[in-house]
């Protein structure tokens, strides 16, 4: 059976709590609940995992190798600074879906900048909690 990984970085754990202007009243639990029924649409395995510490990050995604087939990856703002997440990504050799609740690009211009983009797949950005729906269905398309 296919097995993904949704990974989820720094401040995430805080959605639907703060800043509802800017990320909505959706919290994380809510998120993971949308994305396993969706998993269980597509007869899919999911694991749902969050923390603010870019080394369990870093070992979530080496330790990913082997149990999943791909990886959702809301990295927050890891995105921007982190050539570490972008190495793991590319150590893994694993199919990677960059994911983000906001359009980064339309906001400031340090968001514009990934370091995740050039190892991934490709990237889902500005569709809210729904974009975590549209990059499962893209890993899965991706992995046919
Ligand atoms: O839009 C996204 O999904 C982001 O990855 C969210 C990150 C941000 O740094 C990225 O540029 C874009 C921030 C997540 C912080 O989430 C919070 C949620 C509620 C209250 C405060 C922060």
């Amino acid at each position: 059976m296919t097995s993904i990984l949704i990974l989820n970085g720094p401040n995430l754990n805080l959605l639907g709590t703060r800043q509802p202007e800017v990320y909505g009243t959706t919290t994380l639990t809510d998120i993971e609940n949308l994305c396993t029924a969706h998993a269980n649409k597509h007869n899919i395995e999911l694991k749902f995992f969050q923390s603010n510490h870019e080394g369990a990050l870093i070992d979530a995604i080496h330790d990913a190798r082997g149990t999943h087939d791909g990886i959702v990856l809301n990295a927050g703002a890891y995105t921007h600074t982190s050539v570490a997440l972008m190495d793991a990504i590319s150590s893994a050799a694993l199919p990677v879906i960059e994911l983000h609740l906001s359009n980064i690009h339309a906001r400031e211009e340090f968001r514009h900048k990934s370091f995740i983009a050039p190892v991934a797949v490709g990237q889902i950005c500005g569709f809210g909690a729904h974009g975590y729906e549209l990059a499962i269905d893209a890993l899965v398309r991706h992995l046919g």
